[in-house]
């Protein structure tokens, strides 16, 4: 279904929610709105085939439709493993829940409608943040990729993705300039855009690389590098 949620002008734009009208057009809005998100999804299915381990668990933290799972969940062929796939929206979870069922598996998958912050993660050995982190309040941040790291076994996978910010503002300016013509090639018109970048202005927090590297080595990581970046949307992968 064709994401059209803010092309009518809004009276009041209120700040951007995972409702039921954001889930039903989830999958069209991401892949006009992030670029590389098809293929960090496709990815993830070819890290988790490296880094996940028999008789261990997975994680996927802000699992929207459930597309990282699912990428998963096609590629590891691993005894005893288990997929947690944790969001807030229970529009989100109430539509992840059916996709997920639609496609048969060994693999078993529990869906749980609640806040990151109060997940326990445990055995993990592969830990998915895609796009999620950011909604995160910035000071709750640290102490999450705490949590993640302690429940990662020795030599687990993080892959954190994120929408990124640049401290020199010659280049924070100009890539920005270039998400903007790729949301513009793929339909979105000035107004839609306009609306939507207001109602997410006090949602979506984006950090700069820098940033995000010192906290996941502060957290306990022990590397963190990006394996994937177009403009100004990254992906980290950081082994424990
Ligand atoms: C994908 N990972 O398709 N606790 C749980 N869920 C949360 C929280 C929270 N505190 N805050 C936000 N969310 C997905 C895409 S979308 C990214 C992730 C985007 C959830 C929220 O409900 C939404 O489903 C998801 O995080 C962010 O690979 O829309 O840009």
């Amino acid at each position: 279904m064709k994401d059209n949620i803010f092309s009518d002008k809004l009276c009041q734009i209120k700040d951007f929610d995972f409702d039921d009208k954001v889930a039903a057009v989830f999958p069209d809005m991401i892949r006009r709105s992030v670029p590389g998100y098809e293929t960090i999804i496709k990815h993830l299915g070819s890290l988790s085939r490296r880094f996940v381990t028999d008789n261990s668990n997975i994680y996927d933290l802000g699992s929207s439709l459930g597309a990282a799972t699912l990428s998963m969940r096609r590629n590891i062929e691993n005894k005893g493993v288990h997929i947690y796939a944790i969001d807030n929206s229970s529009s989100m979870v109430s539509r992840s829940k059916k996709i997920i069922e639609s496609y048969e598996s060994t693999i078993d998958v529990t869906v749980i409608e609640d806040s990151i912050e109060n997940v326990d993660i445990e055995n993990a050995s592969m830990v998915v943040l895609n796009f999620t982190l950011q909604f995160i309040e910035k000071s709750l941040r640290t102490q999450l990729l705490r949590k993640i790291a302690k429940g990662l076994n020795n030599g687990g996978l993080l892959v954190l993705s994120e929408k990124i910010h640049f401290d020199n503002p010659i280049t924070q300016n100009f890539i920005d300039e270039m998400h903007l013509d790729f949301k513009r090639e793929n339909g979105y018109s000035e107004l839609e855009i306009s609306q939507k970048r207001e109602a997410l202005q006090d949602i979506l927090i984006p950090e700069s690389v820098d940033d995000h590297r010192k906290r996941l080595l502060d957290a306990g990581f022990s590397t963190a590098d990006i394996w994937f970046q177009q403009y100004n949307f990254a992906s980290f992968v950081a082994i424990k």
